[in-house]
């Protein structure tokens, strides 16, 4: 709207070519800002989409097909039936509910008194704590190390930002079998060898999407080191961190020595909870780092729905409480998902692919470079491997997925296309329906 008014008021450099007719604009210099190029494709947006035409059984995007516990869909009825206020504005930063519990919560958990109003800022979901982060700190020229496989918006992010993303993969261990995520390693020298003077900060996430590393306190203690010897920043994306697998241990890194200072920690509510449409996330770390992050969040979203903010006070309040104890839903869903989790290995390879065990996360990814498939006719014209064999599945077998090179920088991304994401935090019943595809599928029905 705004941009049709401006343009129509300056005759002279614009002409507006049949509007109504077919929707487009023709102006005499570009209409798009450069810092959204090469930046237009989403994975989710293009994946999502075709699974509902489809109608597939839907192991694509995380997101539970089941409820969120019943302490917290309470917590939110409660909220939207008590009173104006919970439909009104809160505080900017995070509802001070919210942040006093999430404060006292993850004190205990970090190891370091966190203050609520200084050292939180509350998000719409995680994905616009990592906006916030990158925009405020991110500056015109910066480098931005990024630890592939990683999640999408990360790259785009740290671009629109003005930055520059320089990527290192995690490699599968050169010796022995690849079976699990922890197979899956950092080179520490390839890793310092991509830090230059402009590099700003350092991106990982624990437990990783998609692949399901959990880095052990070694790995981030490597990471803490060359962040503090170089004076970088660490962006630890930790919206899976209650969700770990055969006894791994998720380490915050902002808990290990030095790093509280420099260290940006995201989460989501979303993830946390079970209840990823209320878009509720989270960033920690200190008043000093945080508040430059405050700067872009008042002048974008302001804040999130207050009584979504409300419910997920009341879920840490509870959590605080039961901490540690068989109550706690941050032990009950990971124990939950564990069972799901070799569930769906078991149905890959019945089907003879080759699942990596996630030790954290609730995604897999499995290797399809032994299964053949005519892809001819699928896809587009130079489109990965990965993403043609995800629409012939969605397409003509009824289960949808995700290309796994799709968290991967273009230089990386041909070394990692034969391998598709599967999401286990669904109902048995649908794992068990995508097991029934697999197996007729491999059976050569
Ligand atoms: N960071 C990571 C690592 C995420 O996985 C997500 C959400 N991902 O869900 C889509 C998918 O991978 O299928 C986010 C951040 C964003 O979290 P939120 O929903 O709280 O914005």
């Amino acid at each position: 709207m705004g941009i049709l008014r401006n343009l129509t008021s300056n005759v002279a450099v614009i002409r507006l070519t049949s509007i109504r007719n077919n929707n487009t604009v023709s102006m005499a210099r570009r209409l798009q800002a450069s810092r959204t190029d090469g930046v237009d494709k989403n994975v989710w947006v293009e994946f999502t989409k075709l699974a509902a035409d489809y109608k597939a059984v839907n192991l694509g995007q995380g997101f539970p097909d089941f409820s969120p516990p019943k302490f917290v869909q309470d917590a939110f009825c409660k909220a939207v039936t008590g009173g104006y206020q919970m439909h009104q504005y809160t505080r900017a930063f995070g509802h001070p509910p919210l942040v006093k519990n999430m404060a006292k919560f993850f004190s205990r958990v970090v190891g370091h008194e966190i203050d609520p109003f200084e050292d939180i800022l509350v998000t719409v979901g995680a994905y616009q704590a990592l906006f916030s982060t990158f925009q405020a700190l991110v500056d015109e020229g910066d480098e931005v190390i990024i630890v592939e496989p990683f999640f999408d918006c990360y790259q785009p992010m740290v671009k629109m930002a003005g930055g520059t993303a320089v990527y290192v993969p995690l490699r599968p261990k050169a010796d022995g079998a690849i079976l699990s995520s922890g197979d899956w390693v950092l080179d520490p020298v390839e890793l310092e060898s991509k830090i230059t003077p402009r590099t700003k900060a350092i991106v990982i996430n624990t437990p990783n999407n998609p692949l399901g590393k959990v880095y052990k306190t070694e790995e981030l203690q490597m990471i803490a080191d060359l962040c503090i010897k170089h004076d970088m920043l660490c962006v630890s994306d930790e919206v899976y961190e209650w969700l770990t697998y055969d006894g791994a241990k998720h380490v915050k890194i902002a808990s290990l020595p030095g790093m509280w200072e420099r260290t940006i920690t995201v989460g989501s509510g979303g993830k946390t909870f079970s209840a990823t449409g209320w878009k509720v996330g989270w960033a920690i770390g200190a008043g000093h780092v945080i508040k430059h992050l405050k700067i872009i969040h008042q002048n974008t979203v302001y804040h999130c729905a207050t009584a979504a903010q409300e419910a997920v006070a009341q879920g840490f309040e509870r959590e605080y409480e039961v901490y540690g104890t068989p109550e706690s839903y941050f032990k009950q869903l990971p124990a939950m998902l564990q069972h799901k989790r070799n569930k769906l290995a078991a149905c890959l390879q019945g089907a003879g692919l080759q699942p990596i065990m996630p030790e954290g996360g609730y995604f897999m990814i499995a290797d399809i470079s032994s299964v053949e498939v005519d892809l001819n006719g699928t896809g587009t014209e130079g489109e990965s491997y990965d993403f043609r064999f995800v629409k012939w599945l969605t397409k003509e077998k009824g289960l949808a997925t995700i290309p796994v090179s799709a968290f991967y920088s273009p230089e990386h991304s041909k070394e990692f296309d034969k391998y598709v994401r599967f999401c286990f935090v669904k109902e048995d019943s649908t794992i068990d329906a995508a097991g029934d595809i697999l197996k007729k599928w491999s059976e050569g029905q």
